[in-house]
Formats: structure tokens, C-alpha cells, sequence
């Protein structure tokens, strides 16, 4: 093997994943519906995998314990894309993952963590697979990390082949097609009550309306792909905030109730709405956290993000842009 480094971009859902294929192995990750995404600039992850003695895994400068679930799961993935290209048993792996993300809760690190490790290990081990197959073998490590290989806008289909093979994402147009922003509307601090993994099977196993949700999604997606083709924000908006009221609607009739949502959530989305009447064309989105997203042109940025960030309880706002693919560098060539 030798050392290699990618980087990957984190990403927004505009139409949301949440649910599991029912009766599928748990370890293929194979999402119920689809989703569509923004990749978004600066907020990154990079990892560098090169040989060790034994596993290690390094997360922002300090060492992960190598058995903590987070450690299992990477060098689970490392096993995985060893796998794909070789026989016999893995070498040891030195890995060291650095985030360029806010550390707020409920902005996931692991749609930008699972490509930027799925990248570097592919790179590590001359693995030389296309993307579309590392887009599978990312997905099996987190859902949302299928979509972070490239940027721009990506829609990963749901697909319905048993072993998953048609269930990886694809790009659909470059970050300049549009000139948009998200704004990252910070609601309030501390780490989410219930990990996605976990709130998504119980709202399968309990919620009433899981199974619309699941019905309806197809439908969002291409709505959501048309409107994004044609550069139509009022349209994209409206099945944007309609995917993520669903999924909102799905998690809180779950049995006990997932509510990631904080007085101030509503009350961003509230003068988003108030801003909208006077002309400021903003569109939200929430995922498992208590954070508002809102998607809004680049010219309309500044003016919507001052309106936002005054609201009583916000504690932060970022302004991101459609942000560029996953890259690999490969460095020395390191023996083993
Ligand atoms: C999304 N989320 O489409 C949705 C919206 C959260 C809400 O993908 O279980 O960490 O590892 O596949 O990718 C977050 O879930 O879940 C997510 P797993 P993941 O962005």
C-alpha cells in the first residue's frame, strides 16, 4: 500500500433519506427513497490512510480508541474497500481524519468522513474502483456519504436490486450551474438526542407515517431534479420544504416521538416566512438536529442571513456554496 489523502465535501439533502430497505442486510446501508443533494464548499473533511503497525485511527489530533464504535466502523469500511481488490488479510493503517465542519450537532461529519475515508483507502490500496462502485461502498458506511464524492448537485436513487448495486449516487449538474447559498442557521448547542441510524428504524417500526413517506418520496425527487435543472427556486423551494415537513412529520409520530427540533427552529423558519412576504426568496431545510438550512440565491444572501441571524436564539450563521468533488492526492510510495 501506499499513503494517499482525499478530501470530500459534506452536503445538504434538499429532498431527504431517512428509512431503511426493509428485509435487506443491514450491512449494505440500502436506503428506503432516494435523495437528492448540494455539496457544499469549505465545510470538509480530509483523511490520510498510509501503513502501521496496527490500526489507528487519529479524529482532529487525537487518538480514537480502536475499539470505540467510531473506530469499528472505519476500519470496518477499511476492510471493505481492501476486500473489493484483494486477497488475503489487510495491513494495519494508520488513519488520521481532520473536520472542517461547524461542531454544532445535527451537521453531519459522516456524509464528508465516510467519502473523504472511502477515497483515501481506495487511493492507500491501489484499489484503482470507479466511483460509482465507491459511491456503494461509502453508502454502506453512512447513506448520505454516497452523495459527498462529487459536487455540485447529486441525486443517489434508492434502487431495487437486492445486493445494492444500483443504489449509488450520480452527478447531475456542476456547483456553477447556480449561483446559490446555504445558509446554516445555528438553533443551539450540544450533541443530537438520537442518532439517525436509530431514529430512522424506529419511525419504520412505529411511526404511522412512514409509509407515505416512503410512497411519496419518488415524486419529490424528480419534482425536486426538474425544478434544479431548470434553475426554478420557487419550485425547488416548495419540494424542498415539503420533503423535509414529511420527514419532520414521519420522525414526531414515531413512538417515543423524535423531535430534533428547538423553540428557535421554528422560530427561524417563521421569519424566514415573514422575509419571504417581503421579497426575500428563502427556502428551509432541517435534518436530524436543531439546525435551519436555507437555500437562497447568492445576491439575496447577505440581506436574508442579517434577517436570520437576529433572531432571538440563534447562535450562529454560515453562508456556504455549492462546493466542488472529493479529491485524492497520492503521496509517497510507502512499503509494506
Ligand atoms: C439526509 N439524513 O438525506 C438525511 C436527512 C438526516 C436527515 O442522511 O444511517 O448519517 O449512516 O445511513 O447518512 C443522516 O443519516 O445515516 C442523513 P446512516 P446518515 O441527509
Amino acid at each position: 500500500m501506499r499513503r494517499a489523502r482525499a478530501t470530500a465535501h459534506s452536503n445538504i439533502a434538499l429532498v431527504k433519506y431517512w428509512g431503511k430497505r426493509p428485509d435487506s442486510d443491514p450491512a449494505l446501508n440500502l436506503p428506503a427513497v432516494g435523495s437528492l443533494s448540494m455539496t457544499l464548499d469549505e465545510l470538509r473533511t480530509v483523511t490520510t490512510i498510509g501503513p502501521g503497525d496496527h490500526d489507528h485511527f487519529a479524529l482532529d489530533g487525537a487518538r480514537v480508541d480502536a475499539q470505540s464504535p467510531v473506530a469499528r466502523k472505519v476500519f470496518a469500511q477499511l476492510d471493505r474497500i481492501w476486500t473489493e481488490s484483494h486477497d488475503g488479510p489487510r495491513p494495519g493503517c494508520e488513519v488520521e481524519s481532520v473536520n472542517h465542519l461547524p461542531t454544532a450537532a445535527g451537521l453531519a461529519s459522516s456524509a464528508s468522513g465516510f467519502a473523504a475515508l472511502t477515497l483515501a483507502a481506495a487511493g492507500a490500496f491501489e484499489s484503482e474502483l470507479e466511483l460509482p462502485r465507491l459511491s456503494g461502498l461509502a453508502r454502506q458506511g453512512s447513506g448520505s456519504a454516497a452523495r459527498s464524492l462529487w459536487g455540485g448537485f447529486v441525486r443517489l436513487d434508492a434502487g431495487t436490486a437486492a445486493d445494492g448495486n444500483d443504489c449509488i449516487a450520480r452527478p447531475l449538474l456542476p456547483a456553477d450551474h447556480w449561483d446559490l447559498r446555504l445558509l446554516i442557521v445555528h438553533a443551539a448547542k450540544g450533541p443530537k438526542s438520537v442518532g439517525s441510524t436509530e431514529g430512522m428504524e424506529r419511525s419504520r417500526t412505529t411511526s404511522p407515517y412512514y409509509a407515505p413517506w416512503v410512497e411519496t418520496s419518488p415524486q419529490d425527487l424528480d419534482a425536486g431534479e426538474k425544478a434544479l435543472r431548470a434553475r426554478d427556486l420557487e419550485a425547488l423551494g416548495a419540494v424542498m420544504e415539503h420533503s423535509c415537513f414529511k420527514m419532520h412529520a414521519c420522525m414526531m409520530a414515531s413512538v417515543p416521538p423524535l423531535v430534533y427540533w428547538r423553540g428557535t427552529t421554528l422560530e427561524v423558519m417563521h421569519e424566514l416566512w415573514a422575509a419571504r412576504k417581503s421579497g426575500l426568496q428563502g427556502y428551509a431545510t432541517s435534518d436530524a438536529g436543531p439546525h435551519v438550512k436555507v437555500l437562497v440565491s447568492a445576491a439575496q444572501a447577505e440581506a436574508l442571513g442579517e434577517r436570520l441571524a437576529a433572531v432571538p436564539g440563534v447562535t450562529g450563521l454560515q453562508s456556504v456554496a455549492p462546493g466542488p468533488d472529493a479529491t485524492l492526492e497520492l503521496l509517497d510510495e510507502a512499503a509494506t
